[in-house]
């Protein structure tokens, strides 16, 4: 089961302008700014209610969020679904068919852990799934 969406990731191509305009847009700035090396990005987070926000800019050339905003321009990049066990949500969207990318249960930010499903696989939305340590 799915526990909630965790966020929605934008793809930016310049952070510090996506943050002062995310800001302005939300009313209060990032609960936090990091970067995610595994993934090649740098991430800023927005709490907004009970769900938050996640700006993404590329760290590299060859990260996924630079090969996406050259090709389709800035904008919501993906839809992120909290997990209780990822290990297990994996193995039962693999058995439903989902192409599981490569990399599944690698760190992510603020000390999760992450897997993608390919976004053929859900409609054309590129799917996160996390995990956060207990507690
Ligand atoms: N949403 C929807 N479709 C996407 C997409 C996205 N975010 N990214 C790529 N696609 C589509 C492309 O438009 C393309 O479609 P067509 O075949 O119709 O042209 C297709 O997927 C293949 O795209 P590509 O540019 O050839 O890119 P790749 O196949 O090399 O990679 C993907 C695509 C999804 C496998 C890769 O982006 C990936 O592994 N993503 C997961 C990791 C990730 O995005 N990390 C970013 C940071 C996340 C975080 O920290 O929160």
């Amino acid at each position: 089961m799915l526990d909630k969406i965790d966020h929605l990731g934008i793809a930016v191509r310049d952070l510090e302008a996506a943050i002062a305009r995310y800001t302005a847009l939300v009313g209060s700035g990032p609960n936090h700014v990091e970067e995610v090396a595994s993934q090649k990005v740098r991430v800023a987070m927005f709490a907004v209610g009970e769900s938050r926000i996640e700006l993404l800019e590329a760290t590299a050339p060859d990260s996924p969020v630079a090969k996406f905003v050259e090709k389709r321009g800035e904008g919501l990049h993906h839809v992120c679904y909290r997990v209780p066990n990822l290990r297990e949500a994996l193995s039962r969207l693999a058995q439903e068919g989902m192409e599981v990318l490569p990399g599944a249960g690698d760190a992510g930010a603020g000390g999760s852990r992450v897997a993608f499903l390919h976004p053929k696989s859900v409609h054309g939305v590129l799917t996160e799934l996390v995990e956060y340590p207990a507690g």
